[in-house]
């Protein structure tokens, strides 16, 4: 295949099919070159004096590394004097950051997990940026931060891009601009993404779960009851055997699916159910469930399709189970049956 560059496919998608248009093929690039940034930060591990914590904790209340604010640093600097964004919004950040006044205002909301997996970082496991477009509705308000959040609650059905670097052996940007998904790896020599696979589809069928076992007591009964089916394997009513992965990063765990098939599963479960789940809707579950549906995947709380989910707050939290869809249909069913 002639490898292209990230800047050729965007120009192609633009000009060729009109399926973007000259901001949102801009905010892409900018955003591509913040993850080149933030994984030349990453590769320097203990030597860049940038692993650790920060001393700071995020709305989430957790503690915040220093790269998850260095990598948020770099995301919110490198996409506020663009003119192709009305505000962004992060995990790393309480309220949206409004675009500066010096700064032309553009049509498109950001949002981002700046370093997903953080937790992986001082072990030196894959970690990754997440990231979800959305337009910015006519005449919303985005005077104050406070102000700007009401724009950005549409459900993920709304999203016009989405998603994901996973700095790993190699560093790659997956993408989805509503034309399936493909991805881009990282030519540290060149310094630009350079277009390694064509669409990439997750197939329908999988042997490959991915869950974290340790919560297993605090399923819900149809949770218990699907992961006990893929623990008897063959002898047990799935009549096959399967595997288990769990990176504890969600998207080197996702990635995984979308380039080979399998099911990831953070169910709701009796610990977190108070805060709505583990995972964040906005700038998890939602891009994430853009990439998976594009590939041919779906994704799903157990109740209904995530991106159909109508936000109330921009960190909300909810249940995710995507991937394979027939593993996918097989746990909803089990679900609604109940
Ligand atoms: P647990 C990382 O902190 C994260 O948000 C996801 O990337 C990952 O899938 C999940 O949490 C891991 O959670 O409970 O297994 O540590």
């Amino acid at each position: 295949m002639a490898r292209r560059t990230l800047a050729h496919y965007l120009i192609e998608e633009q000009r060729n099919k009109g399926v973007i248009n000259a901001d949102l093929r801009l905010l892409i690039e900018v955003v591509s070159r913040a993850c080149r940034a933030i994984s030349v930060a990453i590769s320097k591990g203990g030597l860049g004096g940038i692993l650790g914590e920060a001393g700071s904790d995020n709305i989430q209340g957790e503690a915040q590394k220093k790269l998850d604010v260095l990598s948020n640093d770099i995301l919110l600097e490198a996409n506020e004097w663009g003119g192709h964004l009305a505000a962004m919004a992060s995990e790393e950040m309480d309220l949206p950051h409004t675009i500066p006044h010096r700064y032309p205002q553009g049509e498109y909301l950001l949002l981002f997990d700046p370093l997903d997996g953080s937790s992986n970082i001082d072990v030196n496991v894959s970690i990754g940026t997440i990231f979800s477009v959305l337009k910015c509705p006519e005449g919303a308000d985005l005077t104050t931060p406070k102000a700007a959040e009401a724009a950005f609650l549409q459900p993920g059905t709304q999203q016009v891009a989405a998603g994901y670097a996973v700095y790993g052996p190699s560093t790659l940007l997956v993408l989805s601009v509503g034309d399936g998904v493909v991805s881009f790896t990282l030519d540290r020599e060149q310094g630009s993404f350079v277009q390694t696979s064509d669409q990439l589809r997750i197939p329908a069928e999988t042997s490959e779960f991915s869950i974290n076992m340790a919560n297993q007591r605090f399923w819900e009964a149809p949770i218990q009851r699907y992961v006990n089916d893929l623990q008897q394997g063959k002898e047990g009513p799935l009549g096959k055997d399967y595997n288990m992965r769990w990176v504890g990063s969600m998207v080197a765990d996702v990635h995984r699916i979308v380039t080979r098939g399998g099911i990831f599963m953070y169910p709701m479960d009796g610990k977190m159910r108070s805060k709505g789940g583990k995972l964040r809707l906005m700038y998890e579950a939602n891009p994430m469930a853009m990439i998976v549906e594009q590939a041919g995947g779906a994704a799903s709380t157990g109740y209904e399709r995530i991106m159909e989910i109508v936000p109330a707050t921009i960190h909300q939290r909810c249940a995710v189970i995507m991937g394979s869809k027939n593993e996918v249909d097989r746990i909803t069913a089990a679900h609604t049956a109940q």
